[in-house]
C-alpha cells in the first residue's frame, strides 16, 4: 500500500519535471515496471480488451495504460499471432489523441530499466506471436492532444506491411504502480 503510494507520487513528480519531462517521464515508467516485475503481468489484461483478425493475423489483448494529469506519454499493449506462411511487420501506430506513436521495448542495462525504439519495428514470423505487456514490448504514444483516461476506449490504428491497417476498440485501465 506504502509503495503504491510512492509509486503515484514519484510519477507525478517526474511528470511534472518541465522541459525533460518526456524522457524522465519514460525513466520513471521503466522503474515501475521493473517494480512490477514481480507481479503476475497477465493479470493486468482487462476482460473488455480489444481483439480482431487481419488476414491471417489474430490481434487480442489489446488495452491502453490509464496516464495520470501532466505525464506527457501514453502506453499501450496488444498481442498479435501470424497464423500465416510469410513474417509481417508492425509499421505504425496511431490514435486520434496523440501526434505520435512508437513501437518500444524495455531491457535492463545493469541495474537500469530503460525503454527505446525498436530499431526495426516488430517482425512477427510465421507460427509466432509477439506479446505486449508492462516491462516488456509496449505501443508508445507521444504529443498528446487529450490523456488516455480510465473507462474510455480509445481508437488504435495499427498498420501492417503485409496485412494492411486494422483500428481496435481499446479500453483504458488504470494500472496502479504499473509500466
Ligand atoms: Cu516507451
Amino acid at each position: 500500500m506504502t509503495n503504491r503510494f510512492l509509486a503515484s507520487a514519484m510519477i507525478v513528480m517526474l511528470a511534472a519535471g518541465g522541459a525533460a519531462a518526456e524522457d524522465m517521464n519514460h525513466a520513471g515508467m521503466a522503474g515501475m515496471s521493473g517494480g512490477s516485475m514481480s507481479n503476475d503481468a497477465a493479470s493486468a489484461v482487462p476482460e473488455q480488451a480489444a481483439k480482431a483478425q487481419l488476414g491471417s493475423l489474430t490481434l487480442s489483448d489489446g488495452y491502453l495504460k490509464a496516464m495520470v494529469p501532466g505525464q506527457p506519454v501514453g502506453g499501450g499493449f496488444v498481442t498479435i499471432r501470424n497464423d500465416g506462411k510469410e513474417p509481417d511487420r508492425l509499421v505504425s501506430i496511431a490514435t486520434p489523441l496523440s501526434t505520435r506513436g512508437e513501437l518500444h521495448e524495455m531491457s535492463m542495462q545493469g541495474s537500469i530499466m530503460k525503454m527505446r525504439k525498436v530499431p526495426d519495428d516488430f517482425v512477427i514470423a510465421p507460427g509466432q506471436t509477439l506479446t505486449m505487456e508492462p516491462g516488456g514490448y509496449h505501443l508508445m504514444f507521444m504529443g498528446m492532444k487529450m490523456p488516455f483516461k480510465a473507462g474510455e476506449t480509445v481508437t488504435v490504428t495499427l498498420t501492417f506491411e503485409k496485412a494492411g491497417k486494422v483500428d481496435l476498440q481499446m479500453p483504458v485501465v488504470m494500472m496502479h504502480g504499473r509500466l
